[in-house]
């Protein structure tokens, strides 16, 4: 057994809470990051004074644990090499276009399968470096899937609960992997393996059954050295009241007036928040909304669409392509269909603070989210959690895993560009009690169900005693 740390709460996630910036002169600060996983675990780690590990970007090399803001972070060094085969190849080639059905061909390549070992391994003995006798250790998302077992065989003394943050492929998709059965028996080094929905968790189990031939039974796993995993669904939620606060802020509202001003006090705001990812559908959403515009359902002296697109894995192929696309696209709806001083399409790529995101939501009267998949969806929830005045309408794909709680969206299919044209035109036309109707429903359950009771829910089920299960189980097949 490894010897043993202090912390008694360790997350262990792909990236830090925090980007190194250069600063010109040499030297580099550390800065927060957006993204949905920090905006998630943030309030966990402070209230249980954890220890975070994670890559902090970059390929420095000497970097030692620090505290930043009252967080104790541990970083991990990744070579240039292995960027490029672990974090761009396995992760962002492979795993996230397979784990999304494919909305991308997934690469397979045997060497970024080697890295993606050799970096799992490097997280686990940090993790099991860091974690106390007994400790409790959470490891986040798709890029860690081999440090649960890792991280057990170093130190069966710890709990150790997974979360996958997107979704989990049906098993079609997955036994695509040639390395598929290397990922299940890493999950199960958990106790507690997490997922976004149900029918990811009974994916999940199914595969293991098939593919690795233990014993199951609905949403438990009976491995044969008497363990007992456990997968279940925990829909990931946001900091509601936190952004309910903000939005009700002076300097946001006075920021929205702002921005409707800037745009020229259109009638109609609608609103588009992405990673510049091509799961999120905001090519095919930018199109639909053009053809209204060209029909003549829509009018530009009336309506805008204002997308924010945060750009992202700048150096995996298919997002720079993606990018000169969308770039293209909305040149051309703008050249096609603008008017002077008023564009059809306001475009930013911009990463802005949680102040202007929600200065965003307030100025905005339909929040489009149509992701051709998405394990939850933050911006959905942050929109809702910021309309205290339950007004705004949500147009959201039916394919995003928040759209299992917010029933009451406008929901549509992604891939039906005539079927996004009306859900966007009943959107725009719905009066004002139909909007507040679908809207308290909508805050009700996102107010109910915050991130807070996300991770308390998990940790509480991680931490529940399970025994020994005592079964006598049929060893694992060796396939
Ligand atoms: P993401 O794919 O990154 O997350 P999402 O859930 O929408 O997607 O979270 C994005 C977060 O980044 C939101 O909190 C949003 O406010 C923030 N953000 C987006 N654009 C921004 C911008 N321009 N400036 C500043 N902040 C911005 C992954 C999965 C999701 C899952 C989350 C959490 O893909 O399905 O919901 O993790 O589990």
């Amino acid at each position: 057994m490894a010897s043993s740390g202090s912390a008694d709460l360790v997350i262990v996630a792909n990236r830090l809470p925090v980007d190194r910036v250069p600063l010109g002169d040499g030297t580099a600060e550390w800065r927060r990051s957006p993204g949905g996983l920090v905006t998630a675990i943030e309030p966990v780690m402070r209230a249980n004074d954890g220890s975070w590990i994670g890559w902090p970007g970059g390929t420095e090399s000497d970097l030692e644990p620090f505290e930043d803001e009252g967080l104790d972070l541990v970083p991990i060094t990744l070579t240039q090499q292995e960027v490029e085969e672990f974090y761009e190849g396995f992760a962002n080639g492979t795993l996230w276009p397979l784990y999304h059905d494919v909305a991308a061909k997934p690469e397979f390549h045997r060497e970024w399968w080697d890295a993606y070992v050799v970096v799992n391994r490097r997280f686990a003995e940090q993790a099991a470096a860091a974690a106390s006798e007994g400790a409790t250790v959470w490891v986040h998302d798709y890029q860690l899937q081999l440090v649960p077992q890792m991280l057990r065989e170093l130190r069966p003394d710890l709990r150790i609960g997974f979360y996958l943050h997107i979704p989990f492929p049906p098993t079609e998709l997955f036994q695509q992997l040639p390395w598929r059965r290397q990922l299940l028996e890493g999950l199960l080094g958990a106790d507690l393996v997490g997922f976004q929905l149900p029918g990811a968790a009974q994916n999940f189990v199914r595969l293991v059954r098939q593919r690795v031939g233990h014993k199951t039974h609905r949403d438990l796993v009976y491995l044969p050295d008497g363990r007992t995993v456990r997968a279940a669904a925990f829909p990931i939620s946001i900091d509601a009241k936190g952004f309910e606060d903000l939005a009700r802020s002076e300097e946001v509202e006075k920021r929205a007036a702002e921005i409707r001003d800037a745009l020229g006090n259109p009638s109609r705001i609608f609103l588009g928040v992405d990673r510049l990812d091509y799961t999120k559908g905001i090519y095919a959403r930018l199109r639909a909304y053009s053809e209204l515009l060209a029909q003549g359902d829509l009018d530009v002296e009336d309506a805008v669409f204002v997308q924010v697109a945060t750009p992202s894995r700048e150096q995996v192929e298919q997002y720079r392509i993606l990018r000169d696309d969308i770039d293209r696209l909305v040149g051309r709806i703008n050249g096609d269909l603008g008017r002077i001083g008023r564009p059809a399409i306001s475009y930013m790529h911009a990463s802005y603070p949680r102040e202007e995101m929600a200065a965003l939501y307030r100025a905005a009267d339909i929040m489009v989210v149509t992701p051709y998949r998405d394990g939850m969806n933050l911006v959905a929830k942050e929109y809702v959690a910021c309309r205290f005045d339950n007004d705004g309408a949500l147009v959201l794909s039916e394919f995003a895993g928040a759209a299992d709680e917010l029933r009451q969206a406008w929901l549509v299919n992604p891939y039906d560009i005539n079927g996004m044209k009306s859900a966007l035109l009943e959107a725009y036309r719905a009066d004002e009690k139909e909007r507040t109707r679908r809207m308290k429903a909508m805050r009700k359950t996102v107010s109910q169900n915050d991130v807070a009771a996300w991770a308390d829910s998990f940790l509480a089920e991680l931490t529940a005693v399970r025994p020994s299960h005592g079964k006598t189980v049929r060893p694992a097949r060796r396939s």
